[in-house]
């Protein structure tokens, strides 16, 4: 590079550049080139060397060479600029602008305190009229850019006190649940509704490296720096990822690199067997160890960062340590001794029950499996072993408690698993804005309202726990996720992983201001004030029309979209809602029931245990009550029923009018896409409504007291 000149960006990598193409293979999400104005129009500096340097650097000077602002990297001569990322460790140079922001930022550090920024964290702070972003580690600067971004004009306000950022959670993880080859029933995404897979397709890497890219930036741009590449249901074709097709992985783990994500794979347990010809995978097999000692020591010569594995086992058919008179923590930990010397971890689901329950026995209760078989392990598990637990005792419902096994392993690293892909919450055709169902997830204390959160577990004592991971919703969907405004649940996962305590409406704001940028968008206020009116109650509005009070599931079998009350109750799959004549609900009391109550700190198994104090909206999950049970908010339980499925449905008539205000103000492909969409949920809201309100209708006789349509 020419000593004497700024940065120009075909002198920077990347150079096949997807957004800069006319017509777009896919549209922008969160960060079209416009979100880049406010950066793009300075004069930056960016100091310090390295790879996740050069991204920053390929950042900026793209966004420089759109709207006229200027770049230097390391200059060893004066420049006047006004932004400037530094690497605290880099050499000093003769530079008056890196010493002065750099001596300026230190000064602005010890004045905020609170610890070292580590190996993600960055400071911004102000220097006159220049705004300095320091890190310590290279990724610091790479989040430090996009919190710039987001920020636009506000991180050059004069005024801005200086700012200390850095994650609440070490590890902020994406599983994707992308078959390598089509699976006959699941496709080529299990649980995916947003077309094909990005990695995979039809037996092969589907070959788009710079769409690839282009996901690792929405990511790293939300925060999220890990993921699984492959379902955790294994097949033969997938299975081979770890050996045979380890390229393939590679591949993907070259592209995303430069965005700080580290890639993870999902491995069967009966990989020995089946890959490596050995008669068995008994976990305390010296031939299985040492056949995964060596695998996963090619696995790192390949990617020397990998992350780990992922591992679904004696769950839903999984092959596991259960067939060798084994448990979870010999399998686990044999894995984890693999990886070990290795820097990798093992994510072990906890996902494990008895998917063969007949629905006459009413001893078996599937909300307990996870406790049961986890808990006793508790302290057996290597340290470089994490638990990954669902946030529900159930299956990623609209509503469910949050999982007892998150209080009850306090000697594991665990991870709390949410579900970004909307399996039961309208599957990427319904809007159902996840942020504040999450946010109180990550909120809800376990061992009441003074002790520690949910996100706390996740993140553990000094860093150590084992973070927050997601099921992913993306595709080959020339809008990412289906629905457009499900890119909004990606976003809002990414944030408040880096920081659970964050308020959900306002990281929606700052989804919606990337995302349509005021300066590109006719009438911004209206986009910002209709967006949040149809998104900020939105996962309420579903459940409002969905099964009721905490109950669960009442959705179709097999592919879970759509009203089925009794889809399931009389299967093998353990998710039951025992209506009758009387009555609705899951008696899971210690007194009468099935005693899952029992497996919560006593705070909150006596709060569940009474219908008197259990919280209506888990009242049908923790209790079989008669239909005229009076809820604390004075309605009686079927006329809750009633009343909320008829909200509901106003509700989303209600957003499909608003967003047509919308008309003519934005991209009109996203406008026509979500207009669609509404026209469905508002069919299938309607379908919920009339069939719930219906059923319940017809089981107990009780007419609704506003005497509106029930068939
Ligand atoms: O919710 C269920 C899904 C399965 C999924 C399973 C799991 C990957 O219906 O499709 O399998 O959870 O979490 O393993």
């Amino acid at each position: 590079m020419n000593a004497d000149e700024s940065v120009h960006l075909e002198q920077l990598m990347f150079v096949d550049d997807p957004m800069e193409t006319n017509e777009p293979r896919v549209h922008a999400a969160w960060l079209p080139p416009e979100a880049f104005r406010s950066l793009g129009a300075r004069r930056v500096l960016v100091h310090g060397d390295g790879l996740l340097v050069d991204t920053v650097l390929y950042e900026v000077s793209r966004a420089c060479a759109r709207y006229g602002g200027r770049v230097w990297h390391s200059p060893s001569w004066d420049v006047d600029v006004d932004l400037v990322f530094a690497l605290r460790g880099a050499d000093e140079l003769p530079s008056s602008a890196v010493r002065a922001a750099r001596s300026a930022g230190e000064l602005a550090l010890a004045e905020v305190g609170d610890g070292p920024l580590g190996d993600e964290g960055f400071l911004l702070a102000r220097d006159g009229d220049v705004t300095v972003v320091l890190a310590d580690a290279p990724a610091g600067l790479l989040y430090g850019l996009f919190h710039v971004v987001r920020l636009c004009a506000a991180a050059f306000d004069p005024e801005r006190p200086p700012e200390r950022h850095r994650p609440a959670l070490r590890r902020r993880m994406l599983d994707h649940w992308d078959n390598v080859a089509v699976h006959p029933v699941m496709g080529q995404v299990e649980r995916g509704y947003a077309g094909g897979s990005i990695f995979w397709r039809d037996g092969r890497p589907r070959g788009d490296l710079a769409r690839i890219r282009e996901y690792g930036r929405l990511l790293a741009a939300s925060g999220v720096n890990a993921i699984s590449v492959n379902n955790v249901n294994v097949a033969r074709t997938e299975a081979l990822l770890l050996t045979d097709r380890l390229g393939d992985v590679a591949e993907i783990a070259d592209v995303l690199r430069p965005y700080h994500i580290r890639v993870h794979l999902s491995v069967t347990f009966a990989a020995p067997v089946v890959l490596g010809g050995l008669s068995t995978a008994d976990p305390l097999d010296e031939g299985v160890r040492a056949w995964w000692a060596a695998t996963t020591r090619t696995v790192y010569d390949r990617i020397p960062d990998f992350g780990g594995y992922v591992v679904k086992a004696d769950s839903e058919g999984q092959p596991g340590p259960f067939t060798y008179g084994r448990d979870h923590a010999d399998g686990a930990n044999m894995l984890a001794e693999a990886l070990a010397p290795l820097g990798g971890v093992v994510h072990w689901r906890a996902f494990v029950y008895n998917h063969h329950q007949d629905w006459r026995d009413r001893s078996t209760d599937r909300a307990r499996a996870a406790y049961d078989h986890f808990a006793p392990l508790d302290g057996r598990f290597r340290t470089n072993v994490v638990v990954q637990v669902k946030f529900g005792p159930v299956d990623f419902q609209t509503r469910e408690p949050v999982s007892p096994v998150i209080a009850a392993m306090p000697a594991t690293r665990i991870a709390v698993e949410l579900q970004v892909t909307q399996e039961y919450t309208g599957q990427q055709r319904h809007v159902c804005h996840l942020g504040p169902w999450w946010s109180e997830v990550l909120r809800f204390a376990p061992w009441g309202p003074d002790g520690r959160a949910v996100a706390d577990v996740a993140a553990g004592e000094s860093g150590a726990g084992g973070g927050l991971v997601a099921v992913a919703n993306v595709g080959d969907d020339l809008f990412w996720t289906g629905h457009p405004l499900a890119q909004a649940n990606l976003y809002a996962f990414g944030r408040l992983a880096w920081d659970p305590r964050r308020d959900p409406t306002a990281v929606l704001d700052e989804w919606i201001t990337l995302t349509f940028p005021p300066s590109a968008t006719a009438d911004p206020d209206l986009v910002r004030r209709t967006l949040h009116e149809i998104m900020d109650d939105s996962w309420r509005t579903y459940e409002r029309y969905t099964a009721p009070l905490g109950v669960g599931f009442m959705v179709n079998p097999g592919d879970h979209y759509g009203p089925g009350v009794d889809g399931y109750e009389y299967t093998r799959w353990g998710t039951y809602h025992f209506a009758d004549r009387d009555g609705v609900g899951v008696d899971r009391t210690r007194a009468s029931g099935t005693g899952f109550t029992g497996q919560y700190p006593p705070y909150w198994a006596q709060v569940y245990e009474s219908p008197e104090t259990c919280p209506d909206e888990l009242l049908l999950f923790f209790h079989h009550v008669p239909y005229g049970h009076v809820l604390h908010s004075g309605s009686t339980v079927i006329q809750h029923i009633y009343d909320t499925h008829f909200a509901g449905v106003e509700e989303v008539v209600a957003m499909r009018r608003r967003w047509r205000t919308l008309n003519g103000m934005i991209d009109p492909a996203v406008y026509e896409r979500v207009a669609e969409r509404l026209d469905e949920q508002v069919r299938c809201a309607t379908e919920w409504r009339d069939q719930i309100n219906t059923y319940f209708h017809r089981k107990s006789g009780v007419p609704d007291e506003r005497g509106r349509d029930i068939y």
